[in-house]
């Protein structure tokens, strides 16, 4: 199996990116940020509890998140592989997707971190929250909330996983075929 984390900041393309990468490589697309906005559009009780803090740009607690993401392991057996799109967020969910891996006798194969300076972020999110509806994308002070939450709990997941030398910055501030193209150079010797 081959099983990528895309990482990065708010707005530096995760989603973006992934839609690319599952579109040429046949992968398995898992975005928490999807999954959570599905379940408040569902109105469940765990979106209604996910919104308290999406709402802030707060990270959403890691118990919340880590029992949506085995479900969805679990609903595809047959995976070749799976990209993770804004998960692992925190410490704490890196080392349960390592275990949950471990379960299924795979793990993570590559970590790709896409890098863009932190207007950059704060002008794509405001520009898409022109036209998104979402509560998070809605003002500049949301925005700075998520990218502080990046730095303060996100970013050491990078340490994480470059212990094992998995873990590849990529230049994310170009256009978005230039940036898939970086993305795609680093995935194909995996799944030639
Ligand atoms: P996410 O949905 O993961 O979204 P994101 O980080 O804002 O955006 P992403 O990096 O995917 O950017 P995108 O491609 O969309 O998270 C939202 C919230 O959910 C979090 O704040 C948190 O509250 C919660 N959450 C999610 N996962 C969680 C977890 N694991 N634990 C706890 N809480 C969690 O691109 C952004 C914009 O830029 C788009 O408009 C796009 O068109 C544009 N763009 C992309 N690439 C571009 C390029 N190369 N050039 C110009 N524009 C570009």
């Amino acid at each position: 199996m081959f099983n990528l984390i895309l990482f990065g900041p708010p707005g530096s393309g995760k989603g973006t990116q992934s839609e690319l990468i599952i579109e040429k490589y046949g992968l398995i697309h898992i975005s928490t940020g999807v999954l959570l906005r599905n379940e408040i559009a569902e109105h469940t009780p765990l979106g209604l509890e996910a919104k308290k803090f999406m709402d802030k740009g707060q990270l959403v607690p890691d118990e919340v998140v880590i029992g949506m993401i085995s479900s969805v392991l679990d609903a595809h057996p047959q995976a070749k592989g799976f990209i993770f799109d804004g998960f692992p967020r925190t410490s704490a969910q890196a080392e349960a997707l390592d275990k949950l891996l471990a379960l299924k006798k795979t793990a993570i194969t590559l970590v790709l971190s896409l890098e863009v300076p932190e207007e950059e972020l704060v002008r794509r999110l405001l520009e898409r929250g022109q036209t998104s509806g979402r509560s998070d994308d809605a003002n500049e002070a949301v925005i700075r909330a998520r990218i502080t939450e990046y730095h303060n709990k996100t970013a050491p997941v990078a340490d994480h996983y470059a212990r094992f030398g998995k873990f590849q910055q990529v230049k994310g501030d170009g256009n978005i075929e230039e940036t898939f193209a970086l993305l795609s150079k680093e995935i194909t010797p995996f799944l030639k």
